[in-house]
């Protein structure tokens, strides 16, 4: 292991261009759950994946609303981990580094990245369902709260099942996993597409991929190299032996 991540730093500290792709467990560390840990107390009986879709919303406005609402505290309370640090940490020392995150936790931003391609959204962010207005306050009244202007109901502004990525973010973050010569794929499943597919991309374009996670992923086999670990712990390592 430890000479596989002097390898892989050595060919972090050559590259010109690096692309990191971040999921949930990026964000483990900071104690907010990945999204197909368990979830604990109130809505260990609910499948995340059951709730993160608009017919949920349709169908259950009150649960969807009160879920997003006990995870944007959870979130809120969270501080980014020393992955998310070494990250801020490895953009200082690559000529261009971009992060692409699948995350809704805003904790790259919050450790210090300026420049972050969010695919799914900001769980902190709350939209009308109805009008697309971005909505700052509202009173607590009614789950959900209703929108000043139309009266739609209002929502996080994240990325539902059926539901199309922001084009812009999708567009960039295709043309920086494209032109990437390392790509580092942190704390994913791999099973959400299209982000699923960013990592196969940078292999057809030839790029060195390096997954970092505690367990393989359906990436794995074909991964150039498999760092298993927290990405808390093994990403400041690659960093450390990056000099
Ligand atoms: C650690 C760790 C530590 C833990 N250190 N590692 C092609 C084929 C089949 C289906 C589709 C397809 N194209 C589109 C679809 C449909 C669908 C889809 O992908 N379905 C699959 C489930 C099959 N995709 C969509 O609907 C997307 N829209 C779209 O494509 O529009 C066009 C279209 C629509 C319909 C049909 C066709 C085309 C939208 C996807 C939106 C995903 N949104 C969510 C919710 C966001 C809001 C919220 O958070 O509530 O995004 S779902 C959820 O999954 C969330 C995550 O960002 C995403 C990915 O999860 P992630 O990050 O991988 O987390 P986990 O929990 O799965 O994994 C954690 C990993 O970390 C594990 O591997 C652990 O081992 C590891 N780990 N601790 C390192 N400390
Ligand atoms: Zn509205």
């Amino acid at each position: 292991m430890s000479s596989l991540l002097t390898q892989v730093a050595q060919r972090l500290g050559r590259a010109q261009r690096v692309a990191v792709l971040t999921g949930a467990g990026m964000s483990a560390e900071s104690g907010v759950p990945t999204f197909r840990d368990a979830q604990t107390g109130f809505w260990s009986r609910f499948k995340p994946e059951d709730l993160a879709t608009p017919e949920a919303f349709a169908r259950q406005p009150e649960v969807v609303w009160n879920w997003y609402a006990w995870r944007r505290e959870l979130v809120g309370k969270a501080e980014p981990n020393p992955g998310h640090r070494a990250l801020v940490d490895l953009a200082t020392r690559v000529p261009a580094l971009q992060v692409v995150t699948q995350n809704v936790d805003g904790l790259h931003q919050r450790a210090g990245l300026a420049r972050v391609i969010e695919l799914h959204g900001n769980l902190m962010r709350t939209i009308c369902s109805r009008c697309g207005r971005t909505v700052e306050t509202w009173t607590a009244e009614a789950s959900p709260p209703r929108c000043l202007t139309c009266n739609g109901w209002l929502r996080p502004d994240v990325v539902w099942f059926g539901e199309s990525l922001p084009h812009d973010a999708l567009t960039q973050a295709v043309e920086i996993v494209g032109a990437a010569e390392v790509a580092l794929v942190v704390g994913t499943s791999g099973l959400v597409e299209p982000a699923a597919s960013l990592p196969r991309l940078a292999l057809a374009r030839g790029a060195f991929v390096v997954e970092i996670n505690l367990t393989p992923t359906p990436l794995t086999p074909q991964a150039s190299a498999f760092l298993a670990g927290p990405a808390g712990e093994v990403l400041p390592d690659l960093v450390t032996r990056l000099a």
